[in-house]
């Protein structure tokens, strides 16, 4: 349980099916924090979420004792400083530089290159599936020897990834393409098996079916296919 006092108000503004929002539920749950879930339409924003997010009008914003927090990064490092019990970053500072290296990796370079995959089909999609196979491999060299990035529990660099286990891998199979393959990632595969058999990843992420029918419907909408 979190050691700071449970009268503080924390309140998580995000959405059911997005994995920055879920980033954070991960790390509330994790250190015990109790908070409370305001659910936002993103096709439709809520002034209080433009109110608390006015730079870039999205979630994840974690408001705690009334100060707002945005950016997923931002606010599990914040929630790490905060509550100190169960710590998600290393306390070595090599090993905390490397940890946001990697989560930048994850979302500057393989979220991006994740996007087009989804966003691109024929010859695009497939330039796309390389490229991002390309920098998944430095996360699969990552795992060699570990149950999580994080060594032996898991850590920052595994809730940021988790976009990688849970979303980017459920995707593909609506994409009817293997962007992941386990003959090509081997470290990954038996690191997604170890997350799933993590107590609080199993609290904290979409449920399967509802999730790939709300990815299902996104892609048709935006006239991508779907397989
Ligand atoms: N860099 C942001 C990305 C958050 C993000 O992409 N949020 C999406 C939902 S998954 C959103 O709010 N989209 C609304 C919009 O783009 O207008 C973070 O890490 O928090």
């Amino acid at each position: 349980m979190a050691e700071r006092s449970d009268t503080e108000e924390v309140k998580l503004l995000g959405m059911w099916a997005s994995p920055f929002s879920r980033r954070i539920e991960v790390a509330l749950t994790l250190k015990g924090v109790p908070y409370e879930f305001s659910e936002q339409d993103i096709t439709n924003k809520s002034s209080l979420l433009l109110q608390l997010n006015p730079v870039y009008k999205m979630i994840p914003v974690l408001v705690h004792n009334g100060k707002p927090i945005s950016e997923s990064l931002v606010i599990l490092e914040y929630i790490d400083d905060t509550w100190r019990n169960n710590p998600i970053l290393p306390q070595d500072p090599c090993e905390r530089a490397t940890a946001r290296f990697l989560a930048k990796l994850i979302d500057q370079q393989i979220c991006v290159a994740a996007m087009k995959v989804v966003g691109k089909v024929g010859e695009e999609r497939d330039a796309a599936v390389e490229a991002t196979r390309d920098l998944l491999m430095f996360l699969e060299k990552e795992l060699v020897g570990k149950d999580f990035f994080g060594g032996r529990s898991l850590g920052f660099v595994d809730i940021v990834a988790t976009l990688v286990a849970f979303w980017l891998m459920r995707t593909e199979d609506l994409l009817g393409v293997k962007v992941v393959p386990v003959e090509l990632f081997p470290e990954i595969h038996r690191w997604v098996k170890n997350l799933l058999g993590n107590d609080v990843i199993k609290k904290c992420i979409p449920p399967k079916d509802e999730h790939l029918a709300y990815i299902r419907a996104r892609m048709d909408k935006l006239n991508l296919k779907s397989a």
